[in-house]
């Protein structure tokens, strides 16, 4: 059984020198220990065992018993907190074998003595609250249904009083007891605005302390690219589109002039989606192109869209090669469009991008949804025309492909090829970026190191 004798043979030194918390669990079991019996003692009359057993013989009873065995036994850094829980216990214990003892009372006066103890000893104890936690346990070993002072005091002082001064022991005891409420109510105010004030002076700003300076980031040179690029397209009455980089090889071959093994899927080799039996394999785009299909499937001509994104192909990365690059694709396509038209805009789209200084030139190449196809170079950014490493001394650097609609391709579409042209061009944003910053390693885009992305903020 962990009677309060067993409690008391074991030191507090086991506990570790750090720990409060484990004190004053100690302390509280004790006071358990205490109430518990004081309890049973009462009913049978027998509260003086109690006292003598708890307070009397010097050394021997058991507050000098856990004085010795605890307090003095503890660790130094702990003693001192250790005394002060047995100094509240004594106090508790204390009282509550005053409020025990028989009211040695025959007249008011002396009542009212009896009872300006009891107060004193509240008033000191509920001085000495300093928290929420403290008045909690204070209000429950005063006001406690079972065994506060006042229910103590009901059952020892007044149940039993004489007739003579059974009112005055009555009237004392409310008083008492309105006393303790309101002091604990008032004492509860005083920490809790105390406690607001400390939270308001903590939490007060100070104006004149330095600001936070938060690192805004910057745009990724790429996305810096297509930004630009968009706003000079926008400026001559494009539309922005974009759409998935999950495709069917319908959008990103067929309609594209580009049938089953057509020489042209070999650089486009790409990535394939398993796909359940029977259904229509899914591949990542190799362009954006199948956007522009949809978009002309859905749309009559005028047709004026740029179409940005990821687009992927089968590649072993190095400085020049990655299996996920950045595209812009564009297609105009209305009544009327001609060859003069397609050289005009690209002309307009160069100078915004590169500078008013830059000169252009077209040279045949091929495209399947294209004919004629050209590659569009431009007068070197670096040397400007002279011959550098960068254009390999001629003077000149190959920008993007493009061409006029190749007419097989509105056919896909169900437009009218002989009402209807247009032209169509690719652009690779890693390269024009390159060019414009001159990049020399296609991974830098990639590798979000802050060193290389910091020099485009
Ligand atoms: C390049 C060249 C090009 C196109 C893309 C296109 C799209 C449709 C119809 C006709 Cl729907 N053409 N796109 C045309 C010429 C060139 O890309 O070097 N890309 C990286």
């Amino acid at each position: 059984m962990n009677t309060i004798d067993d409690l008391i043979a074991r030191p507090l030194a086991d506990l570790g020198a750090t720990d409060t918390v484990a004190v004053s669990v100690r302390f509280a079991q004790a006071e358990a220990a205490f109430v518990a019996e004081l309890g049973r003692a009462s009913k049978e009359g027998r509260w003086e065992d109690i006292r003598d057993r708890w307070m009397r013989p010097q050394g021997q009873c058991i507050l000098d018993r856990i004085d010795s065995n605890w307090v003095q036994s503890t660790p130094a850094t702990l003693r001192q907190y250790a005394q002060l829980e047995l100094q509240r216990l004594r106090a508790f214990i204390g009282i509550r074998l005053f409020a025990s003892a028989p009211l040695q009372a025959e007249t008011s006066d002396s009542v009212e003595g009896a009872f300006k103890n009891l107060r004193i000893a509240f008033d000191k104890e509920i001085a000495g609250c300093t928290d929420a936690t403290d008045l909690g346990v204070s209000s429950i070993a005063w006001l406690g249904r079972t065994s506060g002072v006042i229910k103590l005091v009901g059952d020892n002082w007044l149940k039993p009083a004489k007739p003579e001064v059974k009112r005055a022991v009555g009237q004392a005891l409310n008083e008492l007891k309105a006393h303790v409420e309101a002091a604990l109510e008032s004492r509860r105010a005083e920490i809790e605005s105390a406690a607001e004030q400390t939270a308001l002076a903590r939490e007060r700003e100070d104006l004149s302390l330095p600001g936070v300076v938060r690192p805004l980031g910057s745009r990724h040179p790429l996305r810096q690219t297509f930004e630009e690029i968009e706003r000079i397209f926008l400026s001559l009455g494009y539309t922005v589109v974009s759409g998935p980089e999950m495709e069917t090889p319908y959008y990103n071959f067929e309609a594209l002039n580009i049938p089953e093994h057509h020489p042209a899927r070999d650089n486009m080799d790409t990535f394939y989606m398993a796909a359940p039996l029977g259904a229509a394999p899914l591949l990542l785009r190799t362009h954006t192109s199948p956007m522009q299909v949809r978009t002309m499937e859905k749309q009559k001509p005028p047709v004026r869209i740029i179409v940005p994104g990821k687009v992927y192909r089968r590649d072993n990365p190095d400085a020049t090669h990655g299996f996920m690059f950045h595209q812009i694709e564009g297609l105009a396509v209305d009544t009327g469009i001609t060859f003069c038209d397609f050289k005009g805009t690209v002309e307009y789209f160069v100078r915004e991008f590169l500078g008013p200084k830059v000169k252009t030139r077209l040279r045949p190449s091929y495209f399947p949804f294209t004919e004629p196809s050209v590659e569009v170079d431009a007068t070197c950014v670096f040397c400007g025309g002279k011959g550098c490493n960068v254009c390999k001394q001629s003077g000149w650097i190959e920008l993007f492909g493009a061409g006029m609609v190749d007419p097989a391709v509105y056919g896909f579409v169900n437009y009218d090829a002989k009402k209807f042209s247009g032209f169509a061009f690719g652009l690779g944003v890693e390269r024009l970026t390159q060019l414009k910053y001159n990049i020399n390693d296609l991974q830098l885009y990639f590798q979000n190191d802050v060193r290389f992305l910091r020099q485009f903020a």
